[in-house]
Formats: structure tokens, C-alpha cells, sequence
């Protein structure tokens, strides 16, 4: 038999699907957008059974799509989370994956591998719109200047960004690499180690302050708010918090707009329910749980939009949606806020124990789904699945042969064509690790307080082995390593041949 030119591309489309039944109209390549939520518990969504707060829109994506009970970020914090994400590396093989202040260097290596970079070799169109907090320059950074390093040298086409955490100075958006708004008449600096002379801070002029803070956040003030780190100029770049959800979804909205004839990958990471809770008037009141509640309530109205511009743009039945959480829920995590006083019955960890910060399961479990209209079956799943995950599974979507990494290809677990998760992973919280495998997760001794006392949260810390079995004790109760020694040593063996100590 002769194989025309025709026939031989007909064949090649065919693989390239991995048998994935496409649309007539759309693309060969499926878009791809990552929605990332920061410090949204496993508890926080009514899809995940919470009865206290109602999120209709994230909840018709994670009931239309596959919905993990066992999908994990790999940190309880933000920065190593993104790090493992993007790269498809364990955080912990980086001592400097961190979370870091607003004028760290770029943690991403300008030639390591990266989702977006893999996909712009295959053609995509490649943005991040939202919080990035992987760091920005090679050193001392100059806001004032064209940034020398950030997310458009890892990969990214486009990006507009937080430079690091809602929190943390400078409160301003780059704009591939420029910061919006700046008036070159005064210009911006940034120090966290010392005050700029005369600048008023959270610590010396509470009257000043429309939202106190609780412990940290004692810097410099921006809209009454009090932040970590010290800034001084740039007052016109100054973003207004309350309408920060709002300018980034329309920022992800237009981005889709404009690249919707092409394969494009969006990275959009909102940055609620993360502090300081600054939710637009619009949602104010309306969980009655104070602003945590209405930031979830703002994030779920965020996620509808940009969902109902991907269906407008005529893009959704061609677009694989990812969600998930950076890491576990935090209610005090350094302002007054009203977040413990009026939660309620709400669970924010659900039937899990600890939280952000954490070692124990609401540390890293988090709420994790796929959606891709007409392609995914809607169910549950409790494979084992985590976001270092995305990298060798999306490499599998499009087709392309990634460098080995502790990324695992898990396309079809994600697609809902398989229950077969990992077989074992390493989570981490605050460079410390913990090992499950299978249904078990231990925990090695670990010197230091059992309770973060500040944030009133369990990190999982004790002189002995922990040991417990999650399916029959998902709330981490019964601690089973000293009856189960022979399991404990087989698992500490793998963990450390993993680790490599
Ligand atoms: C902590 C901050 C916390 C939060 C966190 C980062 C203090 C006392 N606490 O150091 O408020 O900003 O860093 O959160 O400053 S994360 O979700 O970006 O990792
Ligand atoms: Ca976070």
C-alpha cells in the first residue's frame, strides 16, 4: 500500500489526539488554562461538600469535569508550590524554594525547563496573568527599568503580574516586565530590610491604618493597609486592592479575546482568599463570614466569567480548564480580619487535619479538578494526582517528549480514562517533608512546635514517626507507626531513596 501525503498527516493527526475525540472546528491543540486559587482549603467549596458557602460557578466546572479527592499541591506554601507546578520539579531539590519577599531573584533557572516553554515549542501562545511570587530580576532589582528577569524569560509570551504576594510591597502590576502606571517624576524603591527615611509604617502609625495587622504585616502602608516590606515613590502605580480581582479578570478575558485562534496556554492565579481579604464592595457582606467568605465568593464569580468568555469566544469545547489551590486554608494569617470570629460552622480544611503551613493533609491536599467540555466525562476521582504533574502530562497531550523530571504523566488520570494515580509522593511545608504512598503517609520526627502559634495550626512537628492510614482516617487521628513498624521501615527506606539521604 501507498501511503499519500494526505493519508500520512491524517495519521499523524490521529495519534497526536491520543485518542481524544476533538471537536470538529477546533484546534488540533487544545487551550490550555491553569486557574490557581491561593490558601483556598479543601473544605472552602461546596463541591467539595461545605454547606456554609455556595460557589455555583467552580462547582459546574468540578462537577462537569474530573474532581480529585486526592489531589495535592506540592507545598503548604505559595512559592515552592508554584515552583513544583511550572517546572515539574520537587521544590525541596531547590534550597532557595522559599517563600520569598517582593525583591527576590528569579527562582526559575532561565534555561530550566517550564510548561509554558514546552509549549511554545509546539506553537502555543503563553501568558500568566495574575500573582506570580517566583521572584523577578538577577539581583537588586530596579523597578523603574525594564525588569532584567521575570516570566516572559521562562516561558511566558505575556505577562501581568503581582510581583509577589497581595501582602508584600511593591503593590503595583508589571507589565511584561514594566511596571504599570509609574511616574518617572517618582520613582519606586523597595527595601526589606530597612525604612526609607520619613516613610510611616504599620508598626509606628496605626492611625493611619484602615486594617490592622495581627503579627508581621507591620511595614509600609498602601491604602491604609499595612504590608511586609518597605517601599517609598511610585504612589500612582499603587493598584487599589479592592478592584484587584477585577482588573486581572480582565486582563485574563481580553488575553483570550485576542488569542483565540490560536493555541494558547493561560496561567491565571487569583490571589484570593490569600490576606489581606480586600474583596470589591460588590461581594461585601454577602457570605456572611467577613472577607475571607466574600473572597472566595469574588474568586467564584472570577472563575465564572472568564469561563463564560471562553464559551463567548466560541474556545470552550477546545479548552482543557485545570483548578486548583496553592496550598491549604489559613484564617489569621496577620490581620485582623474578622476571619475566625465569623467563620462559623465553616471547615476551610473540611474533614482534614492542619492547614496552610502544614505537614498533615490540609497542608498540600487541596481542591483539584479538570474540565474540558465535551471531551472529559464528568466524575470523581481519588487517584493520586499532583500539580509537578502537569508538565509530563501536558507534554503527553501535545505530543512532545519532555526532559525527566519528578513530573509523572498522568493524562489520562486527568482526562477521567484512568483511576491510576502516582504510587507515592513527597509533600513538603517549610522545607520539611513527609512521604505518602498508597493509601499511608509518614511523617519523620521533626524538631519544633507542634502548633504554629501565630496562625493557630498544627504543622505536623513531633519527636516521633507519624504514621497514618488516609483512607480509614482521613482526619490524620490515629497515629499508626509504632503497630505497623514493618510498613514504617519500608516506607522510610523509599522516601529516602527519593530524597537521596
Ligand atoms: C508569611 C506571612 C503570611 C503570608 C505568607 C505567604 C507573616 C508573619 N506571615 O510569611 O501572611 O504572606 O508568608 O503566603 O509575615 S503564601 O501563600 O504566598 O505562601
Ligand atoms: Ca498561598
Amino acid at each position: 500500500m501507498k501511503f499519500t501525503p494526505i493519508f500520512l498527516s491524517f495519521l499523524a493527526l490521529s495519534f497526536s489526539l491520543n485518542g481524544i475525540s476533538q471537536n470538529k472546528n477546533s484546534n488540533v491543540k487544545p487551550n490550555i488554562v491553569f486557574i490557581y486559587l491561593d490558601d483556598l482549603g479543601y473544605g472552602d467549596l461546596s463541591c467539595y461538600g461545605t454547606t456554609s458557602i455556595k460557589t455555583p460557578n467552580i462547582d459546574a466546572l468540578a462537577n462537569g469535569g474530573v474532581r480529585f479527592t486526592n489531589g495535592y499541591a506540592t507545598s503548604a506554601t505559595c512559592t515552592p508550590s508554584r515552583y513544583g507546578l511550572l517546572t515539574g520539579v520537587y521544590p525541596w531539590r531547590n534550597k532557595d524554594a522559599k517563600i520569598l519577599p517582593g525583591s527576590a531573584p528569579l527562582l526559575i533557572g532561565k534555561d530550566q525547563q517550564t510548561i509554558p516553554k514546552m509549549l511554545k515549542e509546539k506553537g502555543y501562545q503563553t501568558a500568566v496573568v495574575g500573582k506570580w511570587h517566583l521572584g523577578l530580576g538577577t539581583g537588586i532589582v530596579d523597578w523603574n527599568k525594564q525588569l532584567d528577569a521575570g516570566p516572559n524569560d521562562v516561558g511566558f509570551d505575556y505577562s501581568y503580574i503581582m510581583a509577589a504576594t497581595q501582602d508584600r510591597v511593591p503593590t503595583i502590576y508589571i507589565d511584561n516586565g514594566k511596571v504599570v502606571n509609574l511616574d518617572s517624576k517618582d520613582p519606586i524603591s523597595v527595601n526589606y530590610d530597612k525604612n526609607f527615611p520619613g516613610q510611616p509604617t504599620g508598626k509606628e502609625n496605626p492611625e493611619l491604618l484602615t486594617m490592622k495587622w495581627h503579627h508581621g504585616h507591620n511595614g509600609s502602608i498602601v491604602n491604609g493597609i499595612p504590608r511586609i516590606g518597605f517601599v517609598s515613590g511610585g504612589a500612582s502605580a499603587n493598584w487599589s486592592d479592592v478592584d484587584l480581582a477585577d482588573h486581572f479578570l480582565a486582563k485574563a478575558q481580553t488575553y483570550v479575546k485576542i488569542h483565540k485562534a490560536e493555541p494558547f496556554f493561560l496561567y491565571y492565579a487569583l490571589n484570593q482568599p490569600h490576606v489581606p481579604r480586600t474583596p470589591n464592595p460588590r461581594f461585601v457582606g454577602r457570605s456572611g463570614m467577613g472577607p475571607r467568605g466574600d473572597a472566595i465568593l469574588e474568586a467564584d464569580y472570577c472563575v465564572g466569567e472568564i469561563v463564560k468568555t471562553l464559551k463567548d469566544e466560541g474556545v470552550l469545547d477546545n479548552t482543557l480548564i485545570m483548578f486548583s489551590s496553592d496550598n491549604g486554608p489559613v484564617l489569621n494569617d496577620g490581620y485582623y480580619d474578622d476571619a475566625l470570629e465569623k467563620l462559623g460552622n465553616h471547615k476551610p480544611n473540611g474533614p482534614l487535619r492542619g492547614g496552610k503551613y502544614s505537614l498533615l493533609e490540609a497542608g498540600t491536599r487541596v481542591p483539584f479538578f479538570t474540565y474540558w467540555k465535551g471531551t472529559i466525562t464528568p466524575q470523581v476521582s481519588d487517584a493520586l494526582v499532583c500539580q509537578v504533574d502537569l508538565m509530563e502530562s501536558i507534554a503527553k497531550l501535545v505530543v512532545m517528549d519532555v526532559k525527566k523530571t519528578d513530573s509523572q504523566d498522568l493524562l489520562n488520570v486527568f482526562l477521567g480514562k484512568s483511576n491510576k494515580g502516582r504510587k507515592n509522593l513527597i509533600i513538603e511545608a517549610n522545607t520539611k517533608t513527609a512521604f505518602r504512598q498508597g493509601d499511608w503517609l509518614m511523617i519523620p520526627p521533626y524538631p519544633g512546635d507542634p502548633i504554629l502559634a501565630e496562625v493557630n495550626i498544627e504543622v505536623g512537628n513531633s519527636k516521633d514517626f507519624q504514621l497514618y492510614n488516609l483512607k480509614k482516617d482521613i482526619g490524620q487521628k490515629q497515629n499508626l507507626a509504632k503497630s505497623q513498624q514493618k510498613l514504617l521501615s519500608a516506607m522510610v527506606k523509599d522516601f529516602e531513596k527519593i530524597r537521596g539521604n
